[in-house]
């Protein structure tokens, strides 16, 4: 009976060990990786349907199948989680280190490193601030500012006979590219805009539970909301939850006119029910890119430095159910 017990409790604790690693593979990555290339991510954490989709067509891509074996870390959005990836990386001796930083600041010591140990560096998503551009090999993603500033750019045909607006604005992980772009885009807009005011800015982290959070203090301060701009569709969703609570509307036919960031399904799906009434995409799908950058410094080929992907929008007025049944994300 006690060996049962104590099976149970060992089977218990490696079940609660992978867990706190997040999405970790298990597996030894050095074991058997005869033929395959070795590509070392990490990865910002799990905080949004788009991470999601954007770790999915890593995996996708990155498969034994493919000819790879990928060492996925997650990080769990902490700088100093991808700095310990970086390294294990390194220890390793990966082909290929890859990494969608959480933030721009803090990563030349590591990227020298990685360099010293002649290993090429792919960054993803986001982009990082850097004393030398040659500590990493190219970079793809999006172009955060032009996301806001198309954003902005609706708002101002929207809202043009308005003399003034009230804006609540939910930013992202503060200090991430994505935040600070489409920040910057908002920004320039409220310069552009007398009547523009940001009546409220805080960080929801991209995440649904804090843009709730947030939305629901803003619900209790202020009685005149005319727009939340809300760097991801999480966030969005959180403070939809919110002025659900609070018997405020919003959308097409509301009081709070919302414009939101990433496109994934279900956040289409809320524009198409007139719940958001503007969302700008931010693509997710860099497996597929990263890869063919992979393949070309395999052939020793030089990719392009920067590589930024085609972004759409979609407008609560125009979308269709056939524009969210095209959509791969
Ligand atoms: C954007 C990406 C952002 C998304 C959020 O490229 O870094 O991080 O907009 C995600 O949903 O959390």
């Amino acid at each position: 009976m006690k060996k049962r017990v104590w099976i149970l409790l060992c089977l218990l604790f490696m079940m609660l060990a992978s867990c706190t690693q997040g999405s970790n593979d298990s597996r030894n990555p050095s074991e058997n990786t005869e033929g395959l290339i070795v590509v070392g991510f990490s990865q910002v954490g799990a905080e949004s349907d788009w991470r999601h989709a954007n770790s999915k067509s890593m995996r996708d891509t990155f498969s034994e199948e493919n000819g790879y074996r990928l060492v996925f870390r997650d990080a769990q959005q902490k700088l100093e989680n991808q700095i310990a990836a970086i390294r294990e990386f390194i220890e390793l001796k990966v082909d290929y280190i890859v990494f969608a930083p959480v933030s721009e600041e803090g990563w030349d010591d590591v990227l020298r490193e990685a360099k010293a140990a002649g290993i090429p560096v792919i960054i993803v998503d986001r982009m990082i601030q850097t004393s030398d551009d040659n500590l990493f090999t190219c970079w793809v993603g999006s172009d955060f500012r032009k996301e806001g500033d198309v954003a902005v750019a609706w708002m101002e045909n929207a809202f043009e006979a308005r003399s003034s607006i009230n804006i609540v604005h939910l930013q992202g992980s503060m200090g991430s590219s994505a935040q600070i772009g489409r920040t910057e885009g908002l920004q320039a807009g409220v310069d552009r805009n007398s009547g523009w005011e940001i009546i409220y800015r805080d960080s929801g982290d991209f995440t649904q539970v804090k843009g709730k959070e947030v939305m629901e203090y803003v619900l209790k301060q202020y009685t005149r909301i005319d727009v939340l701009y809300c760097e991801n569709d999480n966030m969005a969703y959180g403070a939809m939850e919110a002025m659900d609570m609070a018997a405020r509307t919003y959308g097409v036919n509301g009081e709070v006119t919302i414009l939101s960031f990433d496109a994934t399904r279900t956040g289409l799906e809320a524009t198409l029910q007139g719940k958001i009434n503007y969302n700008v995409e931010c693509n997710p799908l860099h497996g597929p890119r990263v890869e063919a950058v992979i393949l070309q410094l395999e052939k020793g080929e030089v990719p392009d430095k920067l590589a930024y992907v085609e972004e759409m929008s979609f407008d609560a007025a125009t979308i269709t159910q056939e524009d969210i049944d095209a959509r791969a994300y």
